[in-house]
């Protein structure tokens, strides 16, 4: 071969690598034009310890696990709250919890939280035009507060931005204990309306406190009211007996539902909030999850999701869409262990430490109340990390907004994109957190509690919740369990924290 057929090669070759690239570039920028789907999935008091890349023993999270190693699993990720309804409040509206004084743990018959008027994430993704549903746990409120649960129950979640519902309304543990399908009870024998009441029994039906006999779960506090599939709830039921789920199917029924949206609006772009109902109490895994820890239930139940997690993912492969699925999975708050049943969660908890290192629990303003499991995954997009950012579920409203292409924004939530897509090391730089009411103070790697009376243990869950007659500070770098109490020793940095503090919160 001559030099000038050899050079002819060369540039024949470089063509074609050439055209390659740029083809596979095109294509690239032409998928990516599209819309991602966005889908959050959200589990009810799973720990910052309660995942295997999290440090868990006693229980595998293969999928979970698999999500954290292939996107960006957070360090220093957190819920709003160390409760339900106010975290769920905050990551829907972008709205710190505590500025609504009604964003507590909500009965079953409260009515809806979220004002009608105000904005939420799936009414700024559907203005860009986005598909938008919720699988799962509400627990925000419904109706005005005066329901008949026999009509359509309004407003809900429909009202504040989702095309498609299905949730059950409050918690597992509490009534009415059955699926609500955009609006209207699921199953429900019109013959056999439902009544509900949180004050008073309706006559002759049996309860968790007067009929042990009839119960295949004990009650430890509270819990002893209406008796729905032997296990005692919170508030009275009477009828809907048709409409009643399984508890040990509520998982699979979920999953189902949010596999059935996925393959249905796939065409299209989608937000998905799936709100698994696991490891909250009642722990009731299906058969198939039974002894699949050396947990017991609490344990099972987290392989339980974990599987679901696995089984979601594999729908949106088969369907072709998971290379645009932007999916970001955490918890709305820390671990418990008792929260009101006798289920072996304490008995049974060997090595496994639901916090980690971590101080505190659900209830808790110590870091295990908020302090979450968190990841941010999207194949092919964002690239495997582990991220010390400090990021807030806050953060979600204003960051998934400039990823779709809305300038809307809220104030309390922070565009922190580039933290959630892993090219950024910087989140945050302070974050109030909440925990029943109370809040404290982040900003960068100091934490602040204001002084607050009450017990400093809750007895009934026993979880140190953070009160003190003195103010506390730790540093979170040097002292992850928060042991060293600093206030006394760098007056400066107290005091620059409670100014911090007093400018967000207003006082
Ligand atoms: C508490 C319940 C607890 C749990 C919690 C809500 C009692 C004594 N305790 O009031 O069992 O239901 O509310 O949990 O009733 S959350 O994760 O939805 O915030
Ligand atoms: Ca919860």
């Amino acid at each position: 071969m001559n030099l000038f057929t050899k050079r002819n090669l060369f540039y024949v070759l470089i063509s074609v690598l050439l055209f390659s690239v740029c083809k596979n570039n095109v294509q690239k920028t032409k998928d990516n034009s599209e819309k991602p789907n966005v889908v959050v999935i959200y589990l009810d008091d799973l720990g910052y310890g309660d995942v295997g890349v999290y440090g868990a023993k006693g229980l595998e999270t293969p999928n979970i696990d698999a999500l954290a190693k292939g996107g960006v699993q957070f360090t220093n990720g957190y819920a709003t709250s160390a409760t339900c309804t106010p975290s769920r409040y905050g990551l829907l509206t972008g709205v710190y919890p505590w500025r609504n004084k009604d964003a507590k743990i909500l009965p079953g018959t409260a009515p809806l939280l979220i004002g009608t008027e105000q904005m939420t994430i799936p009414k700024m993704m559907k203005a860009e035009g986005y598909q938008t549903a919720v699988v799962g746990k509400w627990h925000l409120g419904l109706g005005s507060g005066v329901n008949d649960w026999n009509k359509q129950i309004t407003p809900g979640p429909n009202e504040v931005g989702f095309d498609y519902a299905y949730i059950m309304a409050a918690t597992q543990d509490r009534v009415p204990t059955v699926y609500i399908d955009n609006g209207f009870v699921d199953g429900l024998d019109p013959k056999d309306p439902i009544e509900i009441n949180y004050a008073e029994n309706f006559e002759g039906q049996p309860t968790g406190k007067d009929n042990p006999e009839l119960l295949r779960m004990e009650w430890h506090h509270g819990h002893n009211s209406s008796i729905v599939n032997g296990i005692p709830r919170i508030g009275y039921m009477k009828g809907g007996e048709s409409a009643k789920w399984v508890d040990e199917d509520m998982a699979d029924h979920f999953l189902a539902k949010a596999q059935k949206y996925v393959k249905e609006h796939k065409e299209k772009p989608f937000f998905l909030y799936y709100a698994m109902q696991q490891p909250h109490v009642p722990r009731t895994p299906n058969q198939r999850f039974v002894g699949k820890s050396s947990l017991g239930p609490r344990g099972d139940v987290i392989v339980e999701a974990d599987w679901c997690l696995g089984e979601f993912m594999r729908t949106l492969k088969e369907e072709g869409i998971l290379d645009n699925t932007l999916i970001i999975f955490s918890s709305d708050n820390g671990p418990v262990l008792n929260d009101g049943y006798y289920d072996d969660a304490v008995e049974k908890l060997g090595d496994h430490k639901p916090a980690g290192a971590l101080r505190g629990g659900k209830y808790s303003l110590f870091e295990a109340g908020v302090r979450v499991p968190f990841i941010t995954y999207w194949k092919g997009i964002i690239q495997p990390k582990v991220s010390d950012a400090l990021v807030c579920q806050v953060d979600l409203f204003t960051s998934i907004a400039k990823l779709v292409g809305s300038d809307l924004t809220v104030n309390d939530s922070e565009e922190i994109l580039e933290a959630f897509m892993g090219t950024k090391e910087q989140g945050r730089e302070d974050l109030v957190i909440e925990a029943t009411t109370r809040t404290a103070y982040r900003k960068g790697d100091w934490l602040m509690i204001p002084p607050y009376k009450g017990d400093k243990v809750l007895d009934e869950v026993n979880i140190e919740i953070g009160n003190s007659d003195e103010f506390q500070l730790y540093n979170l770098k040097e002292d992850i369990g928060q042991q060293k109490n600093l206030a006394a020793s760098k007056p400066d940095k107290l005091k620059e924290m409670l100014t911090g503090f007093e400018a967000i919160r207003g006082i």
